[in-house]
């Protein structure tokens, strides 16, 4: 960007604000400021009336006495800022326009915000989505959680590996934060109890550190409402030891710092194996103590009253990552407010709500006896005497047996004992939810069967949503403009008005427009493929798109061998009126994940060796595109014709990048899995690609002993494509780089790649057939967009608000 050649003395009152904050604020004139100056001045101006409208909200409520909502969560995927308050300001253009007269380009400092990636995937993403659109609702809201110095790291692919770098969001410091020093708590670890004659229970901890809040604003669409995002960092009590620095000794002198500020430095890519580590549990319950103490204290500050509490504050748990509030907010109120137990009980259930997010049985958390009473053991008393109460309870019951209360206990017995941070939330909640479904119906027969029969009415769904302004407005424009020429502009504010849409399938003048709107975003995507990777691709090509964490639940390695299956197909019949189609995939694999890692180098492998061979030509283009997240999601969406949801039956909550796809007008190929079932009862069946095992089938196949062997040996497509990839064919450098993940899908294949390969390949065919008539296509893509208006992050939030926090 060149700065300095901007001619014109700028008379917009609105570029004289930006260049006032770049001189005053930045320290920096037009001559030397840089990219990131200006990115910051502008930040800096906008957020000016962020901040008008925050001390409104925060008044407002306060006057109402309204009812607050706190969204806890170890994860909040935000990715950039600026785009997302511009839009919902309805300044976009304003601050186009202004910058222009300073010769800078707005979309050029968009794109160099870094992404406030404090999260792994779908969880992360879905708090940060609900943060957007209680604002939106106007609903009194704060979202809890850390402000990790280092968020989810960034992938580079060095030969087709991947690799990990430091995420450092940080670096140019964060316009959008404030420190606020006075909210800042006392979180201790460890140590002693006593209890005294009187009934008083002490704890003693043996070391504590300091959590300070940092609070960004979230703002609300029209700017109705700014709500808080509270984000904590810790810090040492006593930063540095000055008798060891008089001694010389620096570093133990620093020390203390040093280990708090562990604490909060990086966030732990937990979604592939359990985070047995103590720096976990620690930063959960740093984050959850210093949280239900801001509570209690506004509470208490507020409405006088403790007892009150439940009427005036709802808690939502996202997983069980905070569970341990449960115990924090009852050690608040029997130790230091001076409750009696069952009351105390009584009113800690009345506040909280628990979200479940996955049924992986590995994926549940608990944690070692030995380890949560040493660095707990106060919560630890607490669990104890809620488990003793909540057995009793069950005891109570004619038909619980031991099984059953083996189940229900808030501890794992057998082997090493350990605290179930599950059953502890589901325990201290009045609500329970699943987030699609049939999550919902699975949670019920699986994981949670026993305590459900004992709490019938605990259990219920809420399926997840998307906020329509990042995940349509923002990301594509020009859909937008056409969507709004078409409809009007109500759908911006109630998303549920697009099904006025569908009326525009059947106008073939729309539906080319429709098209082309399609085709310059994946002539923007393409080039920035090209740009980025070097890949020149075909914007004429079916776009298949599957963007999201690697795990092999998630199956990205059924559509490789697919593909490979349809690279053989294309050579031996060249003759054939193939469709041409890029693969494109994107997403990080935990780095201590073997096999994701391992299937990230095999797409990338493929993807060599194919798009090098002249014989398929521009019939068959693959490219992974490295370092996945919020931003990049936000490129490729909008420029997909097919979104790839093809997880094991069974196994994915809900999934939401499957919304964001449709809403986009790309059509889903998936299986009967998560909120997919919702999407397609809602597009209607002949505007989706399902296939494959339904989850009552794939328990059934696995319950009667799966034998992949013999499928295999049966489909010669898939038998020929792993035999290709198992002999070296794409990796001649090391050709038994993929003998043992292929071995893998002989010998006992978990997530059934084996079983739904054939259907997955019909599918895709058909697929293809539909392309062939691309009249019929977009008119598909047409229903799509206008039926998923249900799936935005405003109906879910409305739901919850209704059914669980009783604020609306
Ligand atoms: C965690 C673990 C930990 C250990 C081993 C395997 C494993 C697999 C997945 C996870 C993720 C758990 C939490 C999570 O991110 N769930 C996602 O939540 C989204 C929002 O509700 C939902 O759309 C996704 O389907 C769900 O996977």
């Amino acid at each position: 960007m060149n700065v300095t050649a901007a001619a014109a003395t700028p008379t917009d009152p609105l570029a004289d604000r930006i260049l006032d904050a770049l001189i005053h604020r930045i320290g920096k004139d037009r001559d030397a400021a840089r990219p990131h100056d200006w990115l910051a001045a502008t930040i800096l101006t906008i957020r000016d009336e962020i901040i008008d409208r925050w001390m409104e909200s925060t008044k407002a409520a306060h006057a109402a006495g309204a009812k607050r909502v706190y969204y806890l969560s170890l994860e909040f995927l935000i990715g950039r800022l600026l785009r997302d308050a511009l839009s919902n300001l309805g300044h976009n253009d304003a601050v186009r326009d202004a910058l222009a007269t300073l010769g800078v380009d707005l979309a050029e400092i968009e794109e160099i915000e870094p992404d406030a990636a404090l999260g792994n995937g779908g969880l992360g993403r879905l708090a940060a989505c609900f943060m957007e659109s209680l604002a939106s609702l106007e609903l009194p809201a704060y979202g809890y959680g850390i402000r990790y110095v280092n968020g989810m790291f960034r992938q580079r692919i060095d030969d087709g590996w991947q690799m990990e770098l430091p995420e450092t969001w940080l670096a140019h410091g964060n316009p959008w934060e404030f420190e606020r020093r006075e909210s800042a708590y006392f979180v201790g670890f460890g140590g002693e109890v006593v209890a005294h004659d009187n009934g008083q229970v002490h704890w003693s901890p043996v070391e504590a550190v300091e959590a300070v809040a940092v609070d960004t604003p979230v703002v609300g669409w029209r700017g109705k409402r700014v709500n808080t995002l509270r984000l904590w960092t810790a810090k040492a009590f006593d930063p540095i030891k000055l008798d060891k620095f008089n001694e010389g000794d620096f570093q133990g002198a620093l020390s203390g710092q040093m280990r708090a500020e562990t604490l909060t430095r990086v966030l732990y890519p937990n979604d592939s194996t359990p985070a047995g580590q103590e720096l976990r549990l620690r930063q959960e319950y740093f984050f959850s103590s210093a949280s239900i103490q801001d509570i209690v204290r506004r509470h208490v500050q507020y409405f006088g009253d403790i007892a009150t509490l439940p009427d005036k504050a709802a808690i939502q748990l996202n997983d069980t990552h905070p569970a341990v509030s449960v115990a924090e907010l009852m050690r608040l109120l029997t130790d230091h407010h001076d409750m009696a137990f069952d009351a105390a009980w009584d009113l800690t259930r009345r506040t909280f709500g628990y979200t479940n997010h996955t049924l992986l049985p590995e994926a549940l958390e608990s944690w070692p006896l030995p380890l949560f009473e040493r660095l707990l053991p106060r919560h630890m008393q607490i669990v104890y005497a809620i488990n003793a109460k909540l057995l009793r309870e069950a005891r109570a019951n004619a038909d619980v047996d031991d099984r059953a209360i083996a189940a229900i206990s808030l501890i794992e017995e057998g082997g090493e004992r350990r605290v179930r941070m599950a059953n502890l939330a589901f325990a201290g909640s009045h609500s329970v939810n699943g987030v699609a479904a049939l999550h919902t119906a699975l949670m019920k027969q699986t994981v949670f069967a026993d305590l459900h029969r004992m709490y019938p009415d605990r259990i219920n769904n809420k399926t997840n949503g998307i906020t329509p302004r990042r995940w349509l407005q923002q990301c594509n424009p020009a859909l937008t403009a056409l969507i709004r020429e078409a409809i009007g502009d109500g759908f911006c504010d109630d998303a549920e008005k697009l099904p006025a849409l569908a009326a525009h399938a059947d106008d073939a003048a729309f539906r080319e427009r429709f098209a082309a709107v399609k085709r310059s975003n994946k002539v923007a995507l393409a080039a920035y493929i090209k740009d980025s990777m070097g890949l020149r691709l075909d914007p004429d090509a079916l776009f298949d798109v599957q963007i999201k964490r690697i795990h092999e639940y998630k199956r990205q390695l059924l559509n490789i061998v697919e593909t490979v299956a349809l690279y053989d197909q294309i050579r031996s019949h060249p003759e054939r009126d193939w469709t041409p189609r890029v693969k494109l995939f994107a997403g990080k694999a935990a780095s201590s994940y073997h096999n994701a890692k391992l299937i990230i180098k095999l797409a990338n492998d493929v993807a060599r060796r194919i798009n090098a061979d002249p014989s398929v030509g521009d019939l068959l283009k693959i490219a992974f595109i490295p370092n996945y997240n919020v931003s990049l999601a936000e490129k490729i969406i909008p420029a997909a014709d097919l979104s790839e949801q093809i997880s094991t039956a069974g196994m994915e909550a809900s999934g939401t990048g499957n919304m964001k796809f449709a809403l986009n007008g790309a059509l889903t190929i998936g299986t009967l899995d998560g909120a997919n079932i919702e999407i397609k009862d809602r597009v209607g069946d002949d505007h989706i690609f399902i296939f494959g095992m339904t989850a009552d089938e794939v328990a059934a196949k696995r319950a009667d002993g799966y034998r992949p062997r013999d499928v295999i040996d049966a489909s010669p497509e898939l038998a020929q494509a792993l035999a290709a990839i198992a002999s070296g064919v794409f990796s001649p450098d090391d050709p038994k780089r993929y003998e043992g993940l292929v071995a893998g899908l002989y010998d006992h294949d978990w997530f059934m790649v084996a079983a739904d390969f054939d259907a997955f390949a019909g599918a895709q065919r058909a697929v293809d057939a539909r392309w062939q008539d691309r009249a019929v296509w977009t008119r598909s893509t047409i229903h799509n967009v206008a039926n998923v208006g249900w799936f935005s992050s405003d109906r879910t939030i409305r739901d919850y608000a209704r059914e669980i926090w009783g604020v609306m």
